[in-house]
């Protein structure tokens, strides 16, 4: 699935556009945005700039808004991921295809297909090794785990995950990972959705989690293992990616 129309669909937003010297988006001025003696603008960017943490259970935290000061950048960054790997819909081992599209970078990228889940070194639909990881989004992850108290977080792989309305993902444990020391850091961007927090077993009670665009979570130490998924995505549409959720899951592989 390409994403080469998530630059028209910003280009729609009030507020955003292309810049045309490079192909980037840049956040211009509102001009229509004092309403009754009041900024709206500026009240939607002390907004926008609101963080906070929420604590699941020990290991295990939200941090609210944290990646929306860097929405743009991180959108640039992932569509240059994304051309050099495109999105697809990988097959379970079972034989049935993912609702959602995935794509990696950095040295690991998490595959699947008839033979099983695992991380390879190489796209296996290019026969290439997988984009590097932006410095960005590298130290997007470093920085989450540390304000979620996990120090050293060092990613070398991190899915790209693609979400259209429809599409979930069902409870599972990432457990491909070769050093349960290290957290996880889950980043999701665009359309909303609704995450589900479980126990260390399948039938355990889940928590249901509302994530919006930019916030982050982080699980890790006690939490490693929980059992995690995500909700059949309701229709929506976000103004930078159109009718899509898009979730970056930073992990340390080996
Ligand atoms: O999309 C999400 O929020 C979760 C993704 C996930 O759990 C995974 O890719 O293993
Ligand atoms: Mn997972």
């Amino acid at each position: 699935m390409p994403m080469g129309n998530i630059a028209f669909n910003a280009a729609a937003t009030a507020g955003i556009s292309i810049d045309r010297h490079n192909g980037r988006w840049v956040r211009e001025p509102n001009i229509d945005s004092c309403m009754n003696g009041l900024d709206v603008d500026l009240f939607d960017e002390i907004e926008r700039g609101r963080t906070w943490r929420e604590d699941i259970c020990e290991g295990a935290v939200v941090l609210r808004g944290h990646a929306l000061a860097i929405e743009t950048e991180l959108l640039n960054a992932i569509e240059g991921v994304i051309a050099q790997a495109p999105l697809r819909h990988m097959t379970t081992p079972g034989g049935f295809r993912m609702s959602v599209a995935m794509t990696s970078c950095g040295r690991y990228g998490w595959v699947t297909d008839r033979s099983g889940y695992r991380y390879d070194t190489l796209d296996p639909d290019s026969g290439k090794p997988w984009p590097q990881m932006p410095g960005l989004l590298s130290s997007l992850a470093r920085e989450a785990a540390l304000a979620a108290d996990f120090s050293g977080f060092a990613p070398n792989s991190c899915l790209i995950n693609c979400y259209e309305p429809g599409a979930r993902m069902s409870l599972h444990q990432d457990k491909d990972e070769q050093d349960f020391q290290q957290p996880i850091v889950s980043v999701s961007l665009g359309i909303p959705a609704v995450f589900q927090f479980g126990g260390d077993r399948r039938e355990d009670k889940a928590a249901r989690i509302p994530l919006q665009h930019g916030d982050v979570v982080v699980w890790g130490g006690v939490a490693r293992l929980r059992y995690h998924g995500v909700l059949a995505l309701k229709p929506a549409t976000h103004p930078l990616l159109g009718a899509r959720r898009i979730n970056l899951t930073f992990r340390k592989a080996s």
